[in-house]
């Protein structure tokens, strides 16, 4: 067993140098930068460090002076250093667009400090640390002022030890280098089991300690553990869990020597008494689960609790919700969740936007589904420090935690999204494709755009309004002078097809006579002075600074608060008719310091009753605002699907809306961590995700741009979006072959508008995501599990996305088990076979598994532009004796009808039964709505000759001269070039009915 030792402390600071535009950009007044401007620097406005130190781990932030040199256009920038202990590491990184490879240097005193450098474009000179000791030092360096792409320098520790400014140290680091902890005598496990005690599905564990420990079968696959320090189980508030309710268990319970045992009918739980140990067993006795203990540390303010347990044989880690770099799987990395707006974040950068506390371990033949239920500053340790274990835990609150059995992912993430709760379907244009930047400036532009997009036939749902269409980024105000007839503007464009979303932000700024912030003084009687915001401990209002200014924070989980801000929109949602909403910085998100509230701000648990510290609801803050906004849309438009977009978010919010992955960059690392990003998201529950398509800090290249609209596709939010002073992104500025290249990728995701409308439906009843990694539809086959450039897009499709800059080829792996074939054609390929297939700037590799119907449909500008747009299915042969089963959903698209049941859903099952011969059996699982299409057609690939008779269990099917199929028969016709067979048939014959073919 190896262990690495952390001899020493390790810090880490991200310094983001940003220069620009002052016209246009809210400004930053507590970070301070040179105001000089020189006449010769076009970029000669200030300077500012943004996102900056909050990866800083004491109070103290590092100090930087900058200057801006007018003779040179240069600014100077120094950067102090802070102590760093023998031994201790830096790892450099400074970089223009693309990160550049990064040097260390260590500093045993007095060594030479080494730094070796790219030579950015921007960067001109970097010097120091002069002398790096245990005193510190300085960092130098100039930056060309006059170079307008976004100097960022980095410096990062070498082992990344995720921490939080507030907490100590010392402890907080020994509390990620587990055999120190234990070793540690502040650290305690939790001693023996004396009794255990049954009621009904509840198992008490009494510990020698004098604590207890809750133990509660959930269901025969599901089990929840609880333990703290109080014996109170009273309060069980979880912001994530909904559902506790599940098929009641077998349960036999059972008291051995060494260990009670508690046997459901697919688990065994054994509770070990000698020390407290929960381990979770298969029915044949394999442990699938080795519990290490659960330890503590005490201090004053808080309980650090952690839990330790082995590796699984051949273990891989999935899921963690949002992270970045380039692996889906997680082994070897220490994650922390603390929701942060991650301006710029890098492949290195730890904690994101969102926190969700779950993870899928498996071995190909086991899968574990752990969710550790604890909103606090959280942590997962995946055999970083010591191979073959892996630890989680929290700076607070109690050891809670799900432990789900699963006979594959599939399972895993059904069961996960059964106690999170599941997708509601948003309203079908959410599904298209979106254009947002930061941000249109005004009612022309908009014009512009949406001409734009028309005129230039490539298809778009809903254009975004973001920051500058309020007066002064105050949410729920309009600037009068860039947006005059906003509603005017709104009407013309929905009267086109087109839909809105307009940013909300949850700070409010501190202005008398501003409606928001006046009636959030009065509205709110929960509070004793009617308040609607959150309070520092001195009971004033807590503040921070963010866009607007001086800002205050609603206290979201009240009713009182929820109700006042649901009624906030009435004017955008109602009046003005803005179709769906967007949530930002709700970290919440606040400029300097600690970069969010305070840690003592009073917050109001769900409960109405508890009061809670920010420590504790941080994650959860924008989970809040989230809920609060749904449901004052819900009651605002109860009949709309109402759509909300999220930055912030806690597990579960895919109940409430989608996510999108914030401010990533145009650069090639952030295409492809596109991938892990997304596929992890979904894993944990989030169906309903994208990245800014193009990247949102600096800008792309146009190639980059065009492989980005083409892997943005396959997400299911899919939107361009750009950062404020990034050129502009539409698809048309990179020139005429990137504009065609966008113009087939967007229309290609409307062709899959079918399916991506199925695989939403199947979402919102199973929970699984849209984009798969391959491991979770091809289990069996070892060597997917580490694949993170391909990935499935439902069962059945696979993407094979180009990813790699300047790249004419591309390898494609085939998952063993199954042939594949190409989207729309008939070349098949062998399962564990790797083809290599050229690669043009129009390629978007596309594979489908044998056997497999996919229906698509002809392309719209927008989703329901063309009144009746019948769908195609792709139907590819299959191993002989296969089956394949198929379910098409179908519903009015943009209303709550379906909750009613006003929906169709038709299944189909593909079987090829033997090699001559296949057969459609279709029949209406629910048949409660009418589509407006009479017909649908099936494309059969890959058919070697013209069939000998084509036929139904019930009615006809005739063929027809020529290839025109008509609308009001069945029918069929063979393409003997093409080798596709195509046959039409009428939705009102296909009930209970069988389609067979024979060749
Ligand atoms: O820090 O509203 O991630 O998508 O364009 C800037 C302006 C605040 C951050 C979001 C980004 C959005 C931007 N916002």
């Amino acid at each position: 067993m190896q262990f690495q030792r952390l001899s020493s402390y390790s810090f880490a600071f991200i310094i983001l140098l940003t220069a620009i535009t002052a016209c246009v950009s809210p400004s930053n007044p507590k970070l301070a930068a040179p105001e000089k401007e020189c006449e010769q620097a076009p970029y000669s406005v200030p300077l500012y460090v943004r996102g900056s130190f909050n990866d800083w781990m004491s109070e103290t932030h590092p100090k930087y002076e900058m200057d801006l040199n007018c003779e040179t256009s240069e600014y100077t920038v120094a950067i102090d250093i802070p102590p760093l202990k023998e031994g201790g590491k830096y790892a450099f990184k400074v970089a223009d667009e693309d990160w550049g490879p990064s040097t260390t240097f260590s500093v045993p005193e007095g060594d030479e400090p080494l730094i070796e450098l790219d030579s950015p474009k921007a960067l001109t000179t970097v010097k120091g640390p002069d002398v790096l000791t245990e005193a510190g030092g300085k960092l130098l360096f100039t930056l060309d002022a006059t170079n307008p792409s976004e100097p960022t320098v980095k410096v990062e520790p070498t082992d990344y030890i995720p921490e939080h400014p507030i907490f100590d140290v010392d402890r907080l680091l020994n509390s990620y280098q587990f055999e120190n902890v234990v070793r540690d005598k502040e650290w305690k496990g939790t001693g023996n089991v004396s009794k255990v005690k049954q009621k009904g599905q509840v198992f008490w564990v009494h510990l020698d300690t004098g604590l207890k420990a809750r133990i509660e079968v959930l269901s025969d696959k599901i089990v929840h553990m609880r333990h703290n320090d109080t014996n109170d189980y009273e309060n069980d508030i979880s912001y994530a869990v909904i559902n506790r309710k599940f098929d009641t268990p077998t349960i036999n319970f059972k008291e051995e020597q060494e260990y009670f045992a508690i046997k459901t009918a697919e688990l065994d739980v054994e509770i070990n008494k000698k020390p407290f140990r929960v381990h979770f067993k298969e029915k044949d006795g394999t442990v699938i689960h080795q519990d290490l203990g659960v330890y503590k540390h005490k201090t004053d303010e808080r309980t650090y609790i952690i839990k330790k347990a082995k590796s699984l044989e051949g273990a891989r880690y999935y899921g963690f919700g949002e992270r970045s770099g380039f692996t889906t799987k997680k082994n070897g990395e220490a994650m922390r969740n603390w929701n942060k707006d991650a301006y710029g974040y890098s492949e290195h950068t730890d904690n994101l936007y969102s926190t969700i506390p779950f993870f899928i371990e498996t071995n190909g033949k086991f899968f574990n589904g752990v969710f550790f239920d604890n909103s606090y500053q959280s942590y997962f340790n995946i055999e970083k420090y010591v191979e073959d274990e892996y630890f989680f835990g929290a700076t607070d609150g109690e050891m809670d935690y799900y432990f789900i059995h699963g006979n594959d992912s599939k399972e895993v993430v059904e069961q996960y999204t059964e106690l999170t709760g599941r997708m509601q379907m948003p309203p079908k244009w959410a599904l298209g494709f979106h254009q947002c930047r930061y941000s249109y400036m005004s009612e022309q532009e908009i014009y512009d755009l949406a001409r734009n997009f028309r005129e230039k036939k490539i298809p778009l749902d809903t254009i975004y309004l973001d920051i500058h269409y309020m007066d002064s980024f105050k949410s729920f105000t309009v600037d009068k002078e860039r947006f005059p007839n906003l509603k005017k503007m709104i009407k013309e464009h929905q009267d086109q097809g087109f839909t809105f979303i307009s940013i909300i932000d949850p700070h409010i700024k501190i202005e008398e006579g501003y409606h928001v912030y006046d009636s959030g003084l009065t509205s709110c009687p929960q509070a004793k002075d009617n308040t609607c915001f959150v309070k520092a401990p001195d009971g004033s209002l807590a503040q921070g600074e963010v866009w607007p200014g001086d800002s205050v924070f609603p206290d979201y989980f009240r009713d009182d608060v929820i109700e006042w801000w649901g009624e906030l929109y009435r004017e955008l949602a109602v009046d003005v008719g803005i179709d769906g909403f967007w949530n930002d910085m709700g970290e919440p998100a606040t400029f300097g310091g600690i970069k969010t509230l305070p840690l003592d701000t009073l917050i109001t648990e769900p409960d109405q009753k508890t009061v809670s510290t920010h420590a504790k609801l941080h994650n959860v803050y924008g989970f809040s605002q989230l809920q609060a906004t749904l449901d004052g849309l819900d009651k605002l438009r109860p009949d709309n699907r109402n759509y909300v977009l999220a930055r912030a978010a806690y597990a579960g919010m895919q109940r409430t809306g989608a996510i999108w992955t914030g401010d990533n960059s145009s650069n090639w690392a952030h295409l492809k961590m596109n991938i892990p990003m997304g596929l992890n998201l979904g894993l944990s529950g989030i169906s309903m995700v994208g990245a800014d398509v193009g990247g949102f800090v600096g800008a792309p290249t146009p190639e980059l741009f065009g492989r980005w609209m083409q892997l943005g596709l396959f997400f299911p939010v899919y939107r361009n979006h750009t950062a404020l002073k990034s050129p502009p992104q539409e698809p048309w500025v990179f020139g005429e072959e990137i504009e065609k290249v966008s113009r087939e990728a967007v229309e290609l995701r409307y062709e899959l508008f079918p399916l991506v409308y199925d695989l939403t439906y199947e979402s919102h009843k199973t929970g699984l995501p849209h984009a798969r990694p391959l491991f979770m539809e091809n289990p069996e086959d070892l060597s997917v599990y580490d694949i993170d450039d391909q990935f499935h897009f439902g069962d059945a499709l696979m993407v094979a996305a180009v990813v790699e800059e300047g790249a004419t080829q591309r390898k494609v792996y085939f998952p063993k088990g199954k042939n594949w074939y190409t989207f729309r054609g008939n070349q098949k390929f062998e399962g564990g076979s790797t083809e290599s297939f050229d690669v043009d700037i129009f390629s978007i590799p596309l594979f489908v598994k044998e056997g497999a119907i996919i229906p698509t449909q002809g392309v719209e500008q927008y989703y329901d532009e063309l009144e009746v747009n019948p769908i195609t299915f792709e139907v590819y042969p299959g191993a002989v004796g296969s089956q394949y089963e198929y379910t098409l959903y179908r519903d009015a698209e943009v209303k709550k009808e379906y909750l009613k049941g006003e929906y169709q859903e038709l299944h189909i099952t593909h079987q090829q039964s033997a090699s001559n011969s296949q057969t459609l059996a279709f029949n209406f699982a629910h048949n409660n709505y009418t589509p407006p299409e009479k017909y649908m057609t099936f494309a059969f690939r890959d058919a070697q000759s013209a069939p000998r008779s084509v036929s139904l269990s019930v009615g006809s099917v005739d063929k027809v001269n020529g290839t025109d199929l008509p609308e009001d028969k069945n029918g069929f016709y063979y393409d003997s070039k093409t080798k596709v067979l195509y046959v039409r048939l009428l939705d009102e014959v296909l009930d209970n009915n069988t389609l067979n073919i024979t060749y």
